[in-house]
């Protein structure tokens, strides 16, 4: 019987060589991708994981919603930090911009209950599509915060609306989505995570309604569950967001 990797290798390179039949793809063409592919070797570290994350980290979180019945995942993106503020309800900002966004709902398991202890990790590009602690001006302790749930399951939460963000593209992944004629933008979005005893970990994003590169988020990674449409109270823009956990 074949291996796994038996399996998965020989259908990807069976997948690719059907490709390359259908468009009849020369070797001049052939050379020029070989090379193309060769700048990954002198480009900086991070540009593999990326250009991999581009293409497939949607399809392996959609993946993962095949054992799962609780609320639906995405990918992490690269810029989650475990070392984050604990917060009760406030995420830090600078303070130097970026509209208000209350961010609310709860944490429940399958069966509606409340997950009290769950850590609700929450990070988000600040007004200017940056990320803390990657942009190294912008300490980490801002636009992300850990809140520990409480016994009602409700949470809370004022920060600021994040804004889209281009992935770098200075590099080869940047190269690769200009010769097909793409854009290296994602919508705003906001990042989450979840941790409790006893339940799988969930890792999922929020996207708005009716914003700009919703509908052609670069790396593909938009799922309508994930869209929300803001609600305004009080002249202050809502996300509301519940987390549904599955058991371990
Ligand atoms: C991001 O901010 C992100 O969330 C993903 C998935 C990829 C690149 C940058
Ligand atoms: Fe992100």
């Amino acid at each position: 019987m074949a291996n796994r990797a038996e399996t998965v290798i020989s259908e990807i390179v069976k997948a690719v060589r059907e490709v390359l039949k259908r468009h009849d793809v020369t070797f001049e063409e052939y050379r020029a991708g070989v090379g193309f592919l060769m700048q990954y070797a002198k480009a900086p570290e991070y540009e593999i994981p990326l250009v991999c994350d581009l293409w497939f980290n949607a399809t392996i979180t959609d993946n993962e919603m095949n054992h799962r019945k609780g609320s639906v995942t995405n990918v992490e993106g690269p810029y989650f930090l475990e070392s984050i503020p604990t917060i009760t309800d406030r995420i830090k900002t600078r303070g130097d911009g970026g509209e208000e966004l209350i961010i609310e709902g709860k944490v429940v398991d399958l069966a509606g209950k409340p997950v009290e202890g769950a850590e609700l990790y929450i990070w988000h590009s600040d007004h200017e599509g940056e990320y803390s602690g990657f942009n190294p001006e912008i300490s980490p302790d801002f636009y992300r915060g850990k809140k520990i749930i409480d016994s009602t399951g409700a949470f809370s939460i004022r920060t600021v609306v994040p804004v889209p963000y281009m992935i770098p593209h200075q590099g080869p992944s940047g190269k690769m989505l200009e010769l097909m004629g793409r854009h290296p933008w994602r919508p705003a979005h906001v990042h989450f995570k979840v941790r409790a005893p006893g339940f799988l970990e969930h890792t999922t994003q929020a996207y708005f309604a009716g914003e700009k590169w919703v509908d052609s988020d670069c790396v593909e990674a938009v799922r309508p569950a994930l869209v929300h449409k803001l609600q305004e109270r009080g002249g202050v823009k809502v996300l509301k967001k519940d987390f549904v956990l599955d058991p371990a």
